[in-house]
């Protein structure tokens, strides 16, 4: 009889520990939710307002292909304030590569053709190709500062 109350605690006692790791789990499934829905929404990035402009001709510090199978790779691309990102459309397909803001958006990269941007903001912009953002085809810039 003794023996089986001491069951009866040890019980007790466990099923309180797993409650407790469950308010410990509490926050994640609400981290799971922010990060999910990605698709054609923004995801985590943010939208470029005047984060970069316009080069011709320079020296890509990092370059981002646009490819046939609808993907930019790499799809995030990590820089600093002041480099520059060549788009190369690797395939025949035509893409764009498009930010929220206009002026550093390329609307027909066509098979073969580059664009550069020298960014100019810290933060980690969100862009896509119209064409193919149905089947994924988004991608980061994310500027470190200095
Ligand atoms: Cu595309």
């Amino acid at each position: 009889m003794r023996r089986l109350r001491i069951m009866g605690l040890l019980l007790v006692l466990s099923a309180g520990l797993a409650a407790a790791g469950c308010g410990d789990g509490l926050p994640s499934p609400a981290a799971t939710s922010s990060n999910g829905s990605g698709g054609t929404g923004s995801g985590n990035g943010s939208s470029c307002n005047q984060c970069g402009s316009l080069v011709h001709g320079a020296t890509p510090t990092v370059t981002v292909d646009a490819t046939d199978q609808d993907q930019f790779s790499p799809k995030t691309t990590h820089l600093k304030v002041g480099d520059i990102v060549e788009w190369k459309n690797t395939g025949v397909q035509t893409h764009s590569v498009t930010f929220s803001d206009a002026s550093i958006t390329d609307p027909t990269l066509n098979g073969g053709q580059v664009f550069e941007v020298k960014f100019t903001k810290p933060g980690n912009f969100y862009y896509y190709c119209t064409f193919h953002l149905s089947l994924g085809m988004t991608g980061y810039i994310d500027v470190a500062s200095g």
